[in-house]
């Protein structure tokens, strides 16, 4: 087996913008948002809401990552809770549930404020319905209002500006967002007050997701030890009433072993863990996804957590 090697971490290109950006007309709200996490979906998300002149404050654990932000225009603070005080709404997005809710409730974390009138809180890091509804409560509480808009789409389409955004929580803040959801996504739902459905609702989608490659990985592999040509495979698959976009992609990118990371393997996997810690509280029997699962966890193993969840197909090679 060859060494994996780690995809290189692309720096953030402050000039690149999506090609939509200009055709639809955004009046920015005259509100400051603040921002915490400038990963890859973020600083994506914030360079963008900086072009359509969003007034940005921003904090990163990797302080590293905020200077270009800085050098264009957003104000850097120390510690989320002095985003929170310089800021009206703030977005934060994290790897997942145990980040998100350090940022709230730890230290130096979004509660430390105490009183959070005239704040509102929007969780897009991809959570379970339990953790944002923990988060919901405790940004209450302090008198806050709560929103969880989780992200659907790759890190290709937070660059294009065409993600999903899957809402739920306070129907003022997700109104008070508007200018910031037109400039990153193609579509904006809001799920209803109850905070959990929209996260529910975007871990079905990924479970889709995920039993959707896995099926694609193991089909392309069997084609491979026929020799078979993987491409054959794709064009004819292209011709076909099963195709999609995604497979068509992540098929191209298996047979190419281009794992560039558009979704990470490991936030795959995470979801997948999520989707079955809910299913467990439901007693409900998910067996296809559990395998999936393990197949994804079994890639992760294997050096593949941060390529794309695309490399799950080098888990069917000896
Ligand atoms: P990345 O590029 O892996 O970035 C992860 C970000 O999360 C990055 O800013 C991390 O800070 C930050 N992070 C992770 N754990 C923590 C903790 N414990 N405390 C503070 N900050 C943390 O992920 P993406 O940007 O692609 O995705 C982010 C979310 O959007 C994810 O939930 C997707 O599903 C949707 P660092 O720079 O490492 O200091």
């Amino acid at each position: 087996r060859p060494v994996v090697t780690r995809p290189e971490t692309q720096a953030i290109d402050m000039n690149s913008r999506s090609n939509t950006l200009a055709d639809r007309d955004i009046v920015p709200s005259e509100q400051t948002f603040g921002f915490l996490g400038l990963g890859m979906m973020g600083s994506t998300i914030v360079k963008d809401l900086i072009y359509t002149k969003h007034k940005v404050v921003v904090w990163n654990r990797t302080i590293d990552k905020c200077q270009p932000f800085v050098d264009a225009g957003a104000e850097v603070k120390d510690t989320p809770m002095d985003v929170v005080e310089a800021a009206d709404i703030i977005f934060c997005c994290v790897s997942d549930p145990k980040g998100a809710k350090d940022l709230v409730f730890g230290n130096c974390g979004v509660l430390q404020l105490k009183d959070l009138r005239n704040k509102a809180y929007v969780e897009m890091s991809t959570i379970d319905p339990e953790t944002s509804m923990d988060i919901g409560e405790g940004i209450k509480q302090c008198n806050g209002r709560y929103l969880e808009a989780q992200i659907h789409g790759s890190r290709q389409e937070a660059a294009d500006g065409m993600l999903i955004i899957l809402a739920g929580g306070d129907r003022t803040v997700f109104e008070e967002c508007h200018s910031c959801f037109k400039t990153i996504a193609k579509n904006t739902f809001f799920l209803g007050t109850d905070v959990g459905n929209a996260c529910k609702v975007n871990l079905i989608l990924q479970t889709i997701l995920g039993v959707s490659l896995v099926g694609l990985a193991e089909a392309l592999a069997l084609a491979d030890r026929f020799s078979i040509s993987l491409n054959d495979i794709i064009d004819i698959f292209d011709l076909t009433s099963m195709k999609s976009p995604l497979l068509l992609a992540k098929g191209k990118e298996m047979a190419k072993g281009d794992f560039n990371p558009q979704q990470p393997l490991s936030h795959m996997q995470r979801d997948l863990r999520l989707v079955l810690n809910m299913a467990e509280n439901l007693d409900q029997s998910m067996p296809v996804t559990s395998i999936t699962n393990e197949v994804f966890k079994h890639t992760k193993r294997l050096g593949y957590s941060e390529h794309d969840s695309s490399a799950v197909f080098s888990n069917f090679y000896p």
